[in-house]
């Protein structure tokens, strides 16, 4: 019976997901593997176990937030060479959502590491950094980690692996859109619903629903600005093949209004946001006057070598139309598929689906091993 360790940096709300869900995971499959987790890290406390006998997963958070925790091993040095000392196979699993975690990754697969991770950070930042990643991992010099980051895109709905199938058998991508953020997809699904019953919410409202729900990232903005949308279009373009630069080179449109640009806080953006919800207002009725409804969308036409995020409106009888709370809809024309696109819809965003997707990367590792 084989022995792997696990360290888990970033345990907030996916993290903690994630370990119930490993946790559960690890009973249901004790004949097999012997899962011994090592690490369980915050920013600035962490639990250990330095002689690699493993954390209580029951008991982790009390243990963490009593006398158990202790300061997290310094990054990179110090933890890459903890992991690497322990005596069998390590997966990294990263929900952070930090650069800095993300930016080590080709030293941790080089050094034999597996990383698995909802962070969207390694793959959506400079070019430089995604091809690096993939350069270190397995499959690509054969000595390198695996790296499985499904939950980057769509939660834990099998967009990534969906793409990975097409291309492994052979078919061509001709065009990938859809409602990729679940964020986004609430506060108009909830906004400017198909059928309105008068008692909608402003948009502000909304905002401030989809964060108390944990559909936003930690800061609101970095959804509203569509950045987390280009974040999911970007890794997209690049593992269809289109080595997008970096985040800003093609359009995206901000639901953000310009004086807020610069608020302070999180709680300060979503304070003044109040103010510009008669905007909201204008562009939800203008579609309607078309018959429409406006949705927030990503399109990558791989053919044209093309990427845009931003509002569109959508015939009610349509798809995208027809989505119901923070669900995405991915649609993958191509070209066996022709116009009958294949699509993968559900939820979209949410620590448990999210989770979800980042323990089945999990899984795919362990089947490697
Ligand atoms: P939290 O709750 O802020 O937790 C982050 C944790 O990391 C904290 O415990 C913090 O102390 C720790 N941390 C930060 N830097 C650290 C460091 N250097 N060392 C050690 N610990 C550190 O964030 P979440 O919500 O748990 O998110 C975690 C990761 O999952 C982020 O990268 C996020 O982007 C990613 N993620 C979350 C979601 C989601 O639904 N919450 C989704 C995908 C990925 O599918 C989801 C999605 O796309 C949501 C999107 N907003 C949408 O579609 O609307």
């Amino acid at each position: 019976m084989s022995k792997i360790y696990v360290a888990i940096i970033g345990a907030g709300g996916v993290g903690k997901s994630f370990i119930s869900q490993l946790n559960a995971y690890v009973g249901r499959i004790r004949n097999k593997h012997t899962i011994n987790t090592i690490l369980i890290s915050r920013s600035s406390k962490a639990l250990q176990s330095k002689d690699y006998s493993g954390i209580n997963l029951t008991t982790w958070e009390s243990d963490l937030s009593g006398g158990g925790g202790g300061k997290p091993p310094a990054f990179p040095e110090e933890t890459l060479k903890f992991l690497t000392g322990a005596p069998g196979p390590v997966i990294l699993v990263d929900n952070t959502s930090s650069e800095e975690v993300a930016g080590e990754y080709p030293r941790f697969l080089s050094a034999g590491v597996h990383v698995v991770t909802p962070n969207k950070k390694g793959f959506s930042g400079s070019l430089e950094l995604f091809q690096a990643i993939y350069a270190a991992s397995a499959g690509q010099n054969g000595n390198g980690g695996y790296v499985f980051h499904e939950a980057t895109v769509g939660a834990g709905l099998p967009v990534l692996s969906t793409l990975r199938d097409l291309q492994d058998t052979g078919d061509e991508i001709v065009k990938i859109e859809g409602v990729f953020s679940g964020t986004m997809s609430y506060l108009f699904n909830s906004f400017a619903p198909l059928s309105p019953t008068g008692s909608e919410k402003p948009f502000s409202a909304c905002v401030a629903q989809a964060r108390e729900l944990g559909y936003t990232e930690p800061d609101p903005r970095d959804d509203l600005n569509g950045l987390d949308v280009a974040r999911k279009l970007t890794i997209l373009a690049r593992l269809s093949g289109l080595p997008v630069s970096q985040l800003t080179s093609f359009p995206i449109q901000s639901l953000i209004p310009k004086p807020l640009e610069t608020a302070a806080s999180a709680e300060e953006f979503l304070d003044g946001l109040a103010e510009f919800d008669n905007d909201m207002e204008g562009v939800k009725a203008a579609a309607e006057k078309e018959g429409a409804v406006v949705r927030y969308v990503g399109s990558l036409d791989v053919a044209k070598g093309e990427v845009s995020v931003g509002l569109r409106n959508f015939d009610k009888g349509s798809a995208v139309a027809g989505l119901k709370g923070s669900d995405n809809i991915i649609s993958f024309y191509t070209r066996r598929y022709g116009d009958r696109a294949l699509i993968v819809q559900g939820a979209g965003a949410g620590a448990e689906v999210t989770a979800m997707g980042v323990l089945s990367d999990f899984i795919k590792v362990l089947e490697r091993l």
